[in-house]
């Protein structure tokens, strides 16, 4: 039977999940995924770096603040035809919805005709879209949604106490503002965070609570695994103290938590999956993550690539989950 979702979870409720026997756990987010989702069903979205590095935030995990020196190079917005030559190629790879992903604090006016135009002609190929650019206006989030755009990535990253420690040039409420007008424009909201910052278990029960709270969960609630980027305050923090490393166990038992609290969201295991074996990643999907990026390229960091996911779908007996069939209007 399917679970209707609350969101007047605890934070002791949501620590005593956690505190479970790790079977338990795992067996308890189990039963909740099949009574609410199709249980072997994967959905995969490919990501597209629009604009790239530059951006004037300081997130200390991110390779494209200004504020870090890492690699990265700094690019400007790319032209609307690039992005559609790149989304054409996922689509014939298989991917069903395409995101795109600018380093922005927030865009400027006159970012929005190329933005919209983006949605609309992706959308226009048959893909649903989705997008993630940082800080909206309530007028900017209407012109995303007017154009079509079906999800916008804005994360909460970790739980409030810690997170200061993250960023300091956008605050948490900063954040949940542009989450209400994404959510007021109509359009599907998809937040999440980071796991494997430094943070204690304490801090990702409040990063839980934060999301399985809100009056109406996120669509889809993206668990990334820190990817410790050299030259990036956390990055370089994990580097020199290994044992900060998110313990793999404890990474399942987020996704588990996640799956339990937000029963009908879809759980996406996004970053960090590169440097994960097949066996946790597979505990995930048991746990009930149901999407991911897929693509050897995340925004700047390496991805696992279509054929290596291919092989994981495979061996797993995984399929690749279509989107629900656009309802036609009547004419
Ligand atoms: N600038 C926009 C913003 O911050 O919302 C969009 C792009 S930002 C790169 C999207 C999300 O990717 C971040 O909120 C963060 O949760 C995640 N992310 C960025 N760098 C990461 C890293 N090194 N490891 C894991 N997740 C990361
Ligand atoms: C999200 O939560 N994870 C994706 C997506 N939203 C945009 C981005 C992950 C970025 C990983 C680091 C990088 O590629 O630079
Ligand atoms: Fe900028 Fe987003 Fe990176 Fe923060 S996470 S520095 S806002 S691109």
């Amino acid at each position: 039977m399917k679970t209707a979702p609350r969101s007047d979870w605890t934070r002791e409720e949501i620590a005593a999940l956690y505190d479970l026997p790790f079977t338990e756990l795992v067996f308890r987010a189990a039963e909740v995924h099949r009574a609410n989702h199709q249980p072997n069903a994967v959905q995969r979205s490919t990501l597209l770096s629009i604009k790239t590095g530059g951006c004037p935030e300081d997130c200390g995990y991110c390779s494209q603040s200004a504020h870090n020196e890492t690699e990265v190079k700094a690019t400007k917005l790319m032209e609307v035809q690039q992005v559609l030559q790149s989304a054409a190629q996922a689509r014939d790879m298989g991917s069903t919805r395409f995101c795109m992903g600018a380093a922005f604090r927030n865009p400027k006016e006159r970012d929005m005709p190329a933005l919209t135009d983006m949605v609309r002609q992706v959308k226009a190929m048959g893909m649903e879209t989705c997008m993630t650019a940082g800080m909206l206006s309530e007028s900017q989030a209407h012109q995303l949604a007017e154009a079509g755009l079906d999800y916008y990535n804005h994360n909460v990253d970790t739980g409030p106490e810690y997170y200061e420690r993250v960023a300091t040039t956008r605050s948490l409420a900063d954040r949940l503002l542009t989450l209400d007008y994404v959510r007021e424009a109509g359009i599907n909201v998809c937040c999440g965070g980071i796991v494997g910052m430094g943070e204690t278990r304490e801090d990702r029960v409040g990063f839980v609570h934060l999301l399985a709270t809100m009056e109406q969960h996120p669509e889809s609630v993206p668990v990334n695994a820190l990817v410790p980027v050299k030259g990036t305050p956390l990055g370089d923090m994990l580097a020199d103290t290994p044992l900060a490393q998110i313990d793999e166990i404890e990474f399942v038992r987020t996704v588990a938590v996640a799956r339990i609290t937000m029963p009908a969201s879809m759980v996406r295991l996004s970053a960090g999956r590169e440097s994960m074996s097949a066996s946790t990643q597979a505990l995930c999907f048991l746990a009930g993550a149901n999407s991911i990026f897929s693509g050897d390229k995340l925004l700047t960091a390496p991805n696992a690539g279509d054929s290596s996911d291919d092989a994981l779908f495979q061996r797993l007996g995984l399929q690749s989950l279509e989107p629900e069939p656009q309802a036609v209007a009547a004419e």
